[in-house]
């Protein structure tokens, strides 16, 4: 089993949708033999971590059951993991946690930062595992009705140093905590660009996983006047750019559905910082 890779250089997390209604890659990996193959392809394309989720987290998705989402991704997590990748598994639910690192993930990423389900805290406390805490206000069906805020980028860094409080009031080391702001959870367009071009300021000096691959406001940004907004997966090239900013900016790891673009993104801005240094 792998653990998570020395991070000497911003990460690629691949993402792995075992369900049938995530907005860019629902449907295609259902089968746990597609979505296997899938994993390995992110990896053999740059991912340095893959990962695996069993329940979409779109706005309106329908929920899901803890035992059917394990149902959906216990296999490939545990197929994966054989195959010694570094798997995280995406759950707000700490049972299909706990099933998931059993059967080999190394990282939990909790959309929720753990606020989900009322005992993440501990078992993440009690699993040998790093946590992704990202800020979060509410369900799929209400988080656009959360979307209003005074100060987006102060409001998200109270959220989630609350989060980080009560994670370690459960027992879990704050260093093992990543950020992530949630790019279009509960985020009008306007708001998710504040977050990402000001990350020092709520990040408190955590590290940061950035998650804007192919979302709406991404799309809203690259529409041309007359031509319809460009659908998720024509939204590549633009995950590509934040990729590049996010990395040059020192972000942890990205998470992105097109694992060699921002493997390639990301190589580019080592070469460029590295020449930056020699110079100095
Ligand atoms: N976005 C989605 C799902 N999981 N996890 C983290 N940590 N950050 C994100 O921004 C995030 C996430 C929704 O996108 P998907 O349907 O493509 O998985």
């Amino acid at each position: 089993m792998a653990g998570l890779p020395r991070a000497d250089r911003c990460l690629v997390m691949g993402v792995l949708n075992v369900t049938p209604d995530s907005f860019s890659d629902g449907g295609r990996f259902l089968d746990a033999d597609a979505a296997i193959a899938q994993g390995l392809a992110l990896v053999a394309g740059g991912a340095d971590i893959v990962d695996v989720g069993g329940e979409s987290t779109r706005p309106g998705a329908e929920p899901v059951a803890p035992a059917e989402e394990a149902r959906r991704v216990v296999p490939v997590v545990r197929a994966l993991a054989a195959h010694g990748v570094a798997v995280s598994i995406d759950t707000m639910h700490a049972v299909t946690a706990r099933a998931a690192v059993e059967a080999g993930a190394v990282l939990v990423n909790d959309v929720s930062g753990g606020l989900a389900d009322p005992d993440m805290g501990a078992t993440v406390a009690a699993l040998d595992v790093e946590f992704v805490a990202m800020h979060w206000r509410a369900h799929s069906p209400l988080m656009d009705a959360l979307d209003a805020y005074a100060d987006v980028v102060v409001e998200v860094r109270d959220e989630l140093a609350a989060r980080v409080g009560a994670l370690a009031a459960a027992g879990v080391d704050p260093d093992r905590i990543i950020l992530d702001p949630g790019l279009g959870f509960s985020k009008v367009t306007e708001s998710n660009w504040p977050l990402l071009a000001r990350m020092g300021e709520w990040s408190g000096g955590a590290r940061v996983l950035v998650g804007a691959s192919r979302k709406r406001f991404l799309g809203a940004a690259i529409a041309r006047a007359g031509h319809d907004e460009p659908a998720p997966d024509q939204r590549d090239h633009a995950t590509t750019a934040v990729t590049t900013l996010a990395a040059q900016a020192g972000a942890w790891a990205v998470r992105v559905h097109n694992a060699t673009a921002a493997r390639d993104a990301i190589a580019v801005v080592s070469a460029w910082q590295a020449a930056t240094e020699t110079e100095r």
